[in-house]
């Protein structure tokens, strides 16, 4: 893709020139004519603008103004850094001072050479790809860092913040959700019997079926063990003990095969509604657990809800 250029310049010549110089370069361009122009080009088109080139002595917003209300704004909303490049006929210290203090990342003097443009925007697409790396290898830590290496869910603490954004969620709109607490029954014999690897592939494989059947909105996390949290978002009352039961038919039907062996699981499942009173994750959490413990009282490999 093409790097996209906003052109801020209220003389329409320059303006006209610098279109020139940057299609040469193989760049697109959007315009503007003056620093309200300017941000509302930029309201428009953060998502897909790569640079902006800003004349600095423009009427009523100048240059510097308009960067700092786009400085101001992109703070606001957690935007991604935006090069930005003053361009000015004055050589003043002070000018110079102003431009970056004001949020600019370079300041070139007019008449502008195509050369040395040319070379300035490369600079700054070196830096915008470095920081591009930096977020993308910090978005593969933080995924890393928030599933289970096991089965590929979210671990306790990543599932832990995901129940108080549902419920915060609910608080605020009234759309009731359902928390489980799921647990696979008598696993120390599926251990001592078919030995610990079998276990570990038990986990993947009863993970992987959950998963496949909860819908996009819905989330499964490990909470440690043989132990699983699940959370189905916006869910009707009647609805919610159809829709575990499915998840323990569809962990008990089938035996989990590895290397040969024919493993059988159940599971028994302690689930609870939240409808938005003031209650924390903690006493959410100790009510599904209560219901599970119910279930595994009165004989395992079922609801209670
Ligand atoms: P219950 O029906 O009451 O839940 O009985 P249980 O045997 O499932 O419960 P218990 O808490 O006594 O035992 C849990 C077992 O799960 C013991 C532990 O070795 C096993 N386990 C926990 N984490 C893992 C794991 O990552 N891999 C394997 N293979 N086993 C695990
Ligand atoms: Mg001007
Ligand atoms: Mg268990
Ligand atoms: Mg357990």
């Amino acid at each position: 893709m093409p790097m996209k250029v906003l052109v801020v310049d209220d003389t329409n010549t320059d303006r006209l020139l610098l279109k020139l110089h940057l299609s040469k370069l193989g760049y697109t361009t959007l315009e503007a004519s003056n620093g309200q122009e300017a941000i509302d080009q930029f309201l428009e088109h953060s998502q897909d603008l790569d640079l902006i080139l800003m004349d600095v002595q423009m009427p009523y917003i100048n240059g510097f103004d308009a960067v700092r209300s786009i400085r101001k704004i992109q703070e606001q909303q957690n935007q991604e850094w935006l090069p930005v490049i003053f361009l000015s006929a004055s050589a003043e210290d002070d000018d110079i001072e102003g431009a970056i203090l004001a949020g600019g990342d370079d300041y070139l003097m007019k008449p502008i050479s195509q050369k040395v443009l040319s070379a300035k925007m490369l600079a700054m697409q070196r830096i915008a790809d470095m920081r591009r790396r930096l977020v993308d290898s910090n978005l593969a830590l933080e995924q890393l860092a928030s599933t289970d290496h096991l089965t590929g869910v979210a671990n306790r603490r990543s599932f832990e913040l995901m129940l108080d954004r549902e419920m915060s969620f609910t608080r605020r709109y009234g759309v009731p959700m359902a928390l489980a607490m799921f647990d696979l029954d008598k696993f120390k014999v599926v251990n001592d019997t078919f030995g610990h690897d079998a276990g570990d592939a038990v986990l993947a494989e009863v993970s992987k079926r959950i998963k496949m059947a909860l819908r996009d909105s819905d989330i499964i996390g490990r909470l440690g063990g043989e132990e699983f949290g699940i959370i189905l978002h916006n869910v009707k009352e009647d609805d919610v003990f159809k829709v575990f039961d499915r998840y323990r038919k569809i962990v008990a039907e089938h035996p989990v095969v590895h290397e040969g062996a024919e493993i059988p699981i159940t599971a028994s499942i302690g689930v609870t509604m939240y409808a938005g009173k003031l209650e924390d994750k903690v006493a959410l959490l100790k009510r599904a657990d209560q219901s599970l413990y119910e279930a595994k009282d009165t004989g395992r490999n079922k609801v209670i809800y």
